[in-house]
């Protein structure tokens, strides 16, 4: 269920947040039969009391593969079991409504309140939550459980298939290469708001110009809707620069004069600059029933057949696909390496990356809207090869649930429909007009684009996007040794792509696996030396495009070294980051970041 309100839970003057993160008790159920659990309804006592022996600590956020010595937990198919208890104050029955929320759980779970099922989701790196006030007992203590399954088939998000070894153990086989972790991956928060409650809000800027800008908003409110409803746009110091009363409606548009408008990092003196959006609910003796307080940005993203705009001005994209990974936690949320990671962007003068290839915690995206670093925001559909209605139907609701999560976010300057898909399968060109149909019907205020990575020839899904990105690995999948021949390529690749579909051009992934400190000369494949060369002869090519003027962006593969699955081609992971796992640069970094602050110089 995916009902209520949407945002990441805001303390406010009428709403408590409670964070359940922590250290959660976690069961790997026996193998000889996975679904002992619902058999035994181990949801209706504490895991503790269930099980006799074999009842782990586990900490949350996190995923669980790589916390204990156990190959057959990191390796685990199928169901784990987690739960904790936590108390709820006696007043806490007269305030109103209470939530439970989990930022993500990959990959699909069940959660259960004192024992009654209470919500259920399926697709990983996208927030749930649901209200559970009746299933609460006040004063007292209650217990949240929680199964998750981190089992991929084929009509799942993405893709993936399952096979039993001749041991009688479960194998999981995917073709992306990162790892597939699993677990409570992102905060887990218990909140409270008003029985009457600010449900849903959308804003979006209709005119974003040097003397003045419009904000068209659009409030949902649950409960008794005979409230007043009272918006104010307030700046950052404390100036209320825009304000409406609404009565029944709740729609309205602000408009705002000279106005600070939302521009990218190395685009302006002060990047990222972010209103509150305030929204009141006042009741008919003029008390505040609920309050929200939402960061807006004004901007507006505009596209052309060779261009992208923000707020009228062309913009070049210079950036990263990145990863959420890290030793010991995976993908579980981690501020103190989003923070490093962010000071890492800075630091190279990076203004964009794409969210290669699942939704990113809204943590991370917050201080990309603050910052002003562009996002291209990529739903978790990866290396799709078998184009079914049922997974169709579930591409669907990934990007559902993510364009309600992100819709606001000024940083967010495009949708990712998919990486790598099979887009020379003739089938595809039909789901791919259905996703890119209904990502349009969603929002229309910002591009769209597939990441291709098939023969350009072979492929139509890109006939339905508005940017057209495409991954390419010259000098390392093909042609590796020889970085001779790479410029050329590239160059006759993305004109081609360009010449095809008639729209702006990205390279959305490039690059070579780098083993940090590994030097040879002349550079050889593998040492920092040849990613270095292997970045210059694509530099090369980019400005030879940027000069035919469709081409918009340039996005190395990757921020940084991730973890994947176990195959003769990755030693010890994926490693061509231009930083190492532990987020440290390798020549390369020092190599990108000239020519990145270099491009930067142009906006002064
Ligand atoms: C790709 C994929 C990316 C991989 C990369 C690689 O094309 O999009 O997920 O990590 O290649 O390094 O193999």
């Amino acid at each position: 269920s995916t009902e209520g309100e949407s945002y990441i839970p805001r303390e406010s003057e009428t709403r408590q947040v409670v964070s359940l993160d922590g250290i959660w008790n976690f069961v790997v159920p026996n193998t000889s039969n996975p679904f002992l659990g619902f058999e035994y309804h181990w949801y209706k006592k504490e895991l503790k009391e269930v099980m006799k022996s074999g009842v782990l600590s586990m900490p949350v956020p996190s995923s669980y593969n790589d916390i204990t010595t156990d190959w057959r937990i990191r390796d685990h198919v199928g169901l784990v079991w987690y739960d904790r208890t936590f108390f709820i104050p006696k007043y806490w029955s007269e305030i109103g409504r209470i939530w439970l929320r989990f930022g993500s759980v990959s990959y699909a779970s069940q959660v259960w309140v004192n024992g009654q099922l209470v919500m259920s989701h399926e697709i990983g790196h996208l927030p749930f939550h649901s209200e559970i006030t009746q299933y609460l007992k006040y004063g007292k203590e209650n217990r949240v459980t929680v199964a998750c399954d981190n089992t991929l088939l084929a009509d799942t998000i993405p893709q993936g298939r399952v096979e039993e070894l001749e041991s009688g153990r479960l194998n999981q086989i995917y073709s992306f290469d990162f790892f597939n972790y699993a677990g409570i991956d992102r905060p887990v928060k218990l909140y409270t708001t008003p029985k009457t409650y600010i449900d849903d809000i959308s804003v979006l800027t209709i005119e974003a110009q040097r003397n003045s800008a419009v904000l068209e908003y659009n409030i949902t409110v649950i409960g008794d809707t005979n409230v007043t409803c009272r918006v104010s746009l307030i700046d950052k110091n404390k100036n209320v620069v825009a304000n409406s009363v609404d009565v029944e409606t709740f729609y309205g548009l602000l408009q705002v004069e000279n106005p600070n408008l939302w521009w990218p990092y190395l685009m302006h003196p002060e990047p990222g600059y972010q209103y509150t959006f305030q929204v009141e609910l006042i009741d008919d003796y003029g008390d505040l029933v609920d309050k929200y307080n939402l960061p807006v940005g004004l901007r507006v993203i505009s596209w052309t057949n060779t261009s992208l705009l923000i707020n009228g001005y062309p913009l070049y994209l210079h950036g990263f696909g990145r990863h959420e990974d890290a030793d010991i936690r995976g993908k579980g949320l981690d501020l103190p390496l989003v923070i490093r990671d962010y000071n890492l962007i800075k630091w190279v003068g990076a203004n964009v990356y794409r969210t290669s290839h699942y939704p990113y915690a809204e943590e991370i995206m917050d201080i990309a809207d603050d910052m002003g670093i562009m996002i291209i925001d990529e739903c978790p559909s990866v290396n799709t090869e078998f184009f079914l209605d049922s997974l169709l139907a579930k591409h669907k609701v990934s990007l559902t649930e993510l364009i309600k999560r992100d819709k606001n976010r000024p940083g967010v300057i495009m949708w990712s429909a998919a990486n790598e898909p099979r887009t020379h399968v003739p089938q595809s060109k039909e789901y791919f007009r259905k996703v890119i149909g209904h990502i349009k019907n969603l929002d229309q205020s910002r591009p769209t684009t597939i990441v291709e990575a098939q023969n350009v020839n072979a492929v139509e899904s890109s006939r339905f996007v508005d940017i057209v990105s495409f991954n390419r690995y010259n000098g390392w999948y093909g042609n590796e040794g020889n970085l001779d021949i790479v410029t050329d390529y590239v160059i006759r690749e993305a004109t081609a792509w360009h010449d095809k579909f008639k729209k702006p051009v990205m390279m959305q992934e490039y690059g070579g696996d780098t083993l940090e400190g590994m030097h040879l000369m002349p550079d050889f494949i593998w040492s920092e030396e040849y990613q270095v060369e292997l970045l210059s002869k694509h530099f090369a090519a980019f400005d030879k495009l940027r000069a035919s003027g469709f081409f918009i962006g340039e996005f190395i593969w990757n921020f940084a070294d991730f973890k994947t699955a176990q195959t003769y081609t990755r030693v010890g992971g994926n490693k061509k980051g231009i930083f190492t796992r532990n987020r440290q640069p390798k020549a390369g970094a020092h190599h990108l970041r000239k020519r990145y602050w270099s491009l930067a110089k142009e906006y002064y």
